[in-house]
């Protein structure tokens, strides 16, 4: 089944998200995620000037070989960008191999190992108890994993926090550029254990809680936090430290039992190797759209199942939902899922141009069956929310260090 035409397309119904269309000899066509916040237009053009005249005329069946060549074969072939690219051309031939046969991608993966996917969802606030307050509204609602973050006392805008803005895409949607942050791991670490003695005293610990420190503290600084932690019994601590340094998460391993979760950065298995084979982590946490497409994750699935580590892909704003239905099939079928990251049903203006159905009962993720990955895309509504620059945060420390976000 040739490949006849590869569209990609770049939109902002909120945000910017870049979607691939991969359409075969007969018409069938399949869709992927390529969007890598803030750098999106660098994915379009290594895509369309890179990637698409080589793939012109190749069968869309060789799913395998067509991710060794774009890997392998680019030579220069590791990093977010080229990545992602990888990622989207991916998803798509696994959306047209299921729509080809007339299955779900996950039957195609192995079928189904649980009934529905797992979540866990965003409880945030400038206060600890407008998020206390937004963790009790998810408890109603049935989620059985909630995620805790709290801007910093007094500060110029926090990580996970939304600075007064209605949702995500209205907060990442218009950066022109990039906003500055303010940062003290010392008011931090003073603060954060707070949120969670106080949730665990209004509601127990029957609900899973975690927390995303998003790589902003050094080793022995996580580790304090860990312990500081452990009461609460913690799901999982997220990015407790960059993962560049990735000896960093002995140090850790080696201070506190606290659950570790990393990996949204990956790109590649190479990345997670060295932390999933030493059991410095507990789960993994990369994602369709940055570390390869499905091809790619069920490699780092299996090899992470032979040590205990299981999967918790990243699915964050800047994740498009063509990205969560693959992380749909991908998470019913992995035996070591863990949890997925779902941050909401979108938006009006999403849902105008990504056209899925999911549907939550009992905390859980569930979907129809439907041919291939099972989400459309309006190329014409897509057209009514051009690109619009937008960049991350960038964060300096009080005395205006530059430092990670
Ligand atoms: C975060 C992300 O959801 C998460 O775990 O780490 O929101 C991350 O900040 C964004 O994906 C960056 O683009
Ligand atoms: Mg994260």
């Amino acid at each position: 089944m040739k490949i006849k035409e590869i569209k990609v397309f770049v939109c902002c119904p909120g945000r910017n998200f870049v979607t691939v269309k991969v359409i075969t000899e007969d018409g069938t066509y399949g869709l992927g995620d390529g969007t890598v916040n803030g750098r999106e237009l660098a994915v379009v053009s290594y895509l369309e000037e890179h990637v698409v005249p080589c793939l012109i005329g190749k069968d869309a069946h060789q799913i395998e070989d067509i991710w060794q060549y774009l890997y392998k074969g680019a030579y220069w072939q590791n990093g977010a960008i080229s990545i992602a690219a990888i990622s989207a051309i991916d998803m798509a031939l696994w959306d047209i191999k299921g729509k080809l046969a007339k299955m779900p991608v996950y039957l195609l993966l192995g079928g189904k190992s649980r009934k529905g996917v797992t979540v866990y969802v965003h409880a945030n606030g400038e206060t600890i108890d407008e998020v206390i307050g937004n963790l009790g509204a998810y408890i109603k609602q049935g989620y059985k994993a909630v995620r805790l973050q709290c801007a910093l006392p007094n500060s110029k805008g926090t990580y996970g926090t939304m600075e007064g803005k209605k949702n995500y895409y209205e907060l990442q949607g218009n950066r022109p550029l990039p906003p500055e942050n303010e940062w003290s791991t010392t008011k931090y670490l003073n603060f954060i254990p707070e949120l969670f003695k106080k949730a665990r005293e209004k509601f127990g610990y029957e609900i899973e809680l975690c927390h995303d420190v998003h790589s902003r503290i050094t080793p022995i600084e996580a580790a304090r936090l860990g312990k500081l932690l452990e009461p609460y019994q913690l799901l999982f601590l997220e990015d407790a430290v960059t993962t560049e340094n990735q000896e960093g998460y002995k140090i850790l391993r080696e201070q506190t039992h606290i659950p570790l979760a990393t990996g949204e950065k990956f790109n590649t298995l190479w990345d997670a190797k060295e932390m999933i084979q030493n059991q410095w982590i507990d789960y993994v946490r990369t994602a369709a759209t940055h570390g390869g497409g499905l091809t790619a994750l069920r490699r780092l699935a299996d090899f992470a199942s032979l040590y205990h580590v299981r999967t918790a892909p990243h699915g964050a704003p800047d994740l498009s939902p063509i990205c969560l239905m693959a992380h749909m099939h991908f998470n019913l079928w992995a035996p070591n899922f863990g949890i997925q990251e779902f941050v909401g049903f979108g938006t009006p203006e999403i849902n105008e141009v990504f056209q899925y159905q999911v549907e939550m009962k009992e905390g859980l993720l569930y979907m129809d069956d439907q041919p291939g990955l099972g989400i459309d895309f309006d190329e014409e509504a897509a057209k009514k929310h051009p690109y619009k620059r937008s960049y991350l945060p960038v964060n300096r420390l009080e005395d205006g260090t530059l430092w990670n976000w």
